[in-house]
């Protein structure tokens, strides 16, 4: 069964001003300055129209202006103004921008997804792969993206044999995939493992520390500005896989899961420029 999500894209904007919740003299009303019907001095982005005030990491900062979105911080300082957080920046010292980022919240935030296989739903605030069956695939092609740092973060379901969980940046079906999983080594332990689609041909794989079964939240992360690295992690372990190329054009964002359930948290996308 393949299920088709609609409605509108969301497309964050780092705010500048006062800080949620504050209200500095002079520096804007003292009642709704973006006029997004919430007042200034419970608007967790004063300065930014978010009605819906989502707020995915639960922090100071609603999605619409937080710099690192998916990581809770107290503040977000931005070493080279490129307002992508440091603590989420994958070039600290270059300029990018942060392409997307989608917390999962209704079908409605992630318009232009399409599931090409299984069963792909959206509750709970969290995008959910509820069919085990091999090679189960969401693409999304939110724009015409080039060289991309991906980071995501999901809780497993169930895992069987042969499993996988993970996304890939690249063309759609049938041309070239950058990959980036955590998977099982089918003869031996698991690994991180960034590789090539079609071919299957992995660049790199390290041993995976972690576990990966049921209830694991693994956070997962592919960098292109450091040879295509994918890294998983969990708590505070991180493990690395680098391979030696990097996506140099990529059109599509394809989360993809084998012999595995899994519950996808969020999708964080910075364009390297
Ligand atoms: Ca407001
Ligand atoms: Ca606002
Ligand atoms: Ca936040
Ligand atoms: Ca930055």
């Amino acid at each position: 069964m393949v299920a088709v999500f609609a409605g509108c894209g969301f497309q964050p904007s780092p705010a500048s001003g006062d800080a949620p919740g504050s209200d500095a003299a002079g520096s804007g009303s003292d009642t709704d300055q973006d006029m997004d019907g919430v007042a200034d001095a419970v608007d967790n982005c004063p300065t930014t129209a978010n009605a819906d005030q989502r707020n995915r990491d639960h922090d100071a900062w609603g999605d619409a202006c937080d710099l690192c979105p998916h990581l809770a911080t107290a503040t977000d300082p931005d070493l080279d103004g490129d307002k992508v957080g440091d603590s989420c920046d994958p070039r600290q010292g270059v300029t990018d921008h942060l392409a997307l980022f989608n917390g999962f919240y209704d079908p409605a935030s992630i318009s232009g997804w399409t599931a090409s296989s299984g069963m792909w739903s959206l509750y709970g605030n969290a995008l959910h792969q509820d069919a085990p069956n091999p090679g189960d695939r969401l693409f999304a092609s939110p724009a015409a993206f080039q060289r991309v740092a991906v980071t995501t973060s999901f809780v497993v379901g169930t895992a069987s044999p042969n499993r996988a969980i993970g996304f890939c940046t690249g063309y759609i079906m049938g041309v070239q995939q950058y990959c980036c999983t955590v998977q099982d080594g089918s003869s031996g332990p698991e690994v991180v493992s960034t590789w090539i689609y079609p071919g299957m041909a992995a660049q790199a794989k390290s041993p995976w520390t972690g576990t990966f079964a049921p209830d694991d939240r693994i956070q997962l992360a592919q960098n292109p500005a450091n040879g295509n690295q994918c890294s998983a992690s969990q708590g505070t372990t991180t493990v690395s896989a680098t391979g030696s190329v990097g996506p140099s054009t990529v059109g599509k964002l394809e989360f993809y899961t084998a012999s595995t359930t899994a519950s996808y948290d969020y999708v964080f996308i910075v364009e390297l420029d």
